[in-house]
């Protein structure tokens, strides 16, 4: 059987330029779904995100390869791509079997009853992909059991408001087909140096899971939702294998939160040590437990980590507890200090309100002061379907909350002007850029490589500024509830 898997591209230009200029990652979910393909099929991987046509690349390869199943993946954000590619592929071969799977398909299986999708999967898909094909080769029913829906189910409805999604023992899931895809194409950029030199800042990356879920519940975030609160962790002993068998020398760890456990993450650092294994490392955790267990980020410093992602989200208690985040100020600020301690590179990533002041921009410009040089990144507040804000924000959304969700336009009214308040953005961005490291520390890195970060980081920054103009213009210079009276997403299905 021939099956092709279609990551789809992000149309937003913000999210392009992110990805042209800063991270670039691999399609890990499907080559995850490619590994569970039962070897007597022939599989493609097409990542539509790396490509200047999209569209005609997605036809071209139809037309090309003749897939008999074609599988998609989406985040919220992506999923009227989706839409669009299916009609598509039903439209060039209406017999090719069509299957939606990832975070929205998850979250939303509801989105996904039309048409041109046959089969909806819910959860984890390596596992599940192999009896999929089983039961096409022995013409059974493809969608079966609680996590894996067809729309044209008479209690399809019922089944994705009331069944839980599939996730098997993690040591289930089938490593990944890293080979189905381009390598050369994904990258990270790297700010991190203990020499004062980088050969490259923008060394090819390659992506790893070591747990899956997280255990808090964060009111912005839908992991609690889509894991259903589930923490999976892979034992060390595999994930240093996994790690050891990797050509790229650079990883981005993509798990929620792969340190909630100390003991495990602690065993994983000491075999790389031990198996003399020289990589580098990005990875997310939460200030608590940078702050809880020091120690733990030091040895993972010998191990090799360079840059750790954490959600500070805000320096204000207010927020902080809204956002049920479970952590004070004060936490944050100690896990700042302890990355300086260590030498490991923080990436500060906060959130931006739709409703701050100026004076809630200039507070935030001036913790950018207080904790550079460090990576630092803004998103805007946006509901995602499956959280708690989602259900208190519906009814008052500006623009469609799918198409413009990438935490970066404003799905509700802003206090400010929509221009003021992407000026304060964009200047946020300005300010974080001077800030960041790599001028801070007057890293030496080639000729090439500066220019093309001044020139990417100036076309992301303008690009951020005028996020404004994405929406009509009467809403321009409008805010509040002005802004609100002229959408015209009454009609949004939510
Ligand atoms: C790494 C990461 C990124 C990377 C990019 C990743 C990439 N390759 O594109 C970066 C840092 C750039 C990023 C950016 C953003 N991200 Co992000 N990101 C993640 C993170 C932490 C891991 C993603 C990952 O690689 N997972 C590992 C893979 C293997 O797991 P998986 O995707 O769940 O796939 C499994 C199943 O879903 C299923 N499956 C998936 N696809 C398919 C297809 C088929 C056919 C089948 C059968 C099954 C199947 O099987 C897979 C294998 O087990 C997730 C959190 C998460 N748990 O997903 C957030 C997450 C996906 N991001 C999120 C968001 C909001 C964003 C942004 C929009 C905003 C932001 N945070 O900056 C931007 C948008 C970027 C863009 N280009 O669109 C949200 C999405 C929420 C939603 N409703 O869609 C998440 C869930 C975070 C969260 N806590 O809410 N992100
Ligand atoms: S700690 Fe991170 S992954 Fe966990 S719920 Fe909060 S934001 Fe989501």
């Amino acid at each position: 059987m021939r099956i092709l898997l279609v990551k789809p591209q992000t149309e937003l230009l913000v999210a392009r330029r992110l990805q042209e200029g800063f991270l670039h990652l691999e399609p890990l979910e499907l080559e995850i779904v490619a590994g569970g393909i039962p070897k007597e099929n022939d599989v493609r991987i097409l990542d539509l995100s790396v490509e200047n046509k999209p569209l005609s690349v997605f036809k071209k390869k139809i037309a090309d390869y003749k897939p008999q199943m074609i599988g998609f993946s989406a985040y919220s954000n992506t999923f009227h791509v989706v839409k669009q590619l299916s009609l598509i592929a039903k439209e060039c071969d209406s017999a090719v079997i069509t299957i939606a799977g990832g975070i929205h398909a998850t979250l939303q299986p509801k989105d996904f009853a039309i048409k041109s999708i046959d089969i909806i999967v819910r959860g984890e898909g390596g596992t599940v992909i192999s009896n999929i094909i089983k039961r096409f080769h022995a013409c059974e029913e493809l969608h079966y059991g609680s996590a894996v829906l067809s729309p044209s189910d008479t209690d399809f409805e019922q089944k994705a408001e009331e069944e839980t999604p599939f996730y098997p023992p993690i040591e289930q899931i089938p490593m990944a087909r890293r080979d189905l895809v381009d390598r050369s194409k994904y990258f990270c950029v790297w700010t991190s140096s203990s020499t004062g030199r980088l050969d490259t800042i923008f060394p090819r990356v390659a992506s790893m899971r070591t747990s899956q879920g997280c255990p808090f519940s964060c009111s912005f975030c839908v992991i609690h939702r889509v894991m259903r609160k589930k923490y999976l962790r892979r034992r060390p002993e595999d994930v240093i294998d996994e790690i050891a068998g990797l050509k790229e020398d650079y990883i981005y760890f993509v798990d929620d939160e792969m340190f909630v456990d100390a003991h495990r993450v602690q065993r994983i650092a000491e075999l790389l040590i031990e198996r003399n294994i020289r990589k580098k490392y990005i990875s997310w955790a939460r200030s608590d437990t940078i702050v809880k267990h020091p120690e733990l980020f030091r040895l993972w410093k010998k191990a090799g980590l360079d840059v750790v992602y954490v959600g500070l989200e805000s320096m204000n208690k207010a927020a902080l507890d809204e956002y049920n985040k479970k952590i004070f100020v004060e936490t944050n600020r100690k896990a700042v200090a302890i990355l300086k301690d260590i030498d490991i590179m923080l990436h500060a990533a906060f959130i931006v309100r739709p409703d701050f002041s100026a004076e809630a921009f200039k507070n935030l410009e001036a913790t950018i002061a207080e904790i550079s040089p460090a990576e630092i990144t803004f998103t805007v507040l946006s509901p995602s379907p499956g959280t708690q804000i989602w259900n208190d924000n519906m009814n008052d959304f500006i623009c469609d909350p799918f198409k413009y969700y990438d935490c970066m336009h404003t799905l509700v009214p802003t206090k400010l002007t929509l221009r003021r308040f992407y000026q304060h953005f964009g200047r946020l961005y300005s300010l974080a850029l001077r800030s960041n490291p790599l001028r801070m520390n007057r890293t030496k890195m080639p000729f090439s490589d500066l220019v093309r970060a001044i020139v990417k980081g100036a076309k992301y920054v303008f690009s951020l500024y005028l996020i404004y103009k994405d929406y009509p213009p009467t809403m321009w210079l409008k805010s509040g509830a002005e802004q609100r009276k002229l959408c015209e997403t009454d009609k949004i299905k939510t």
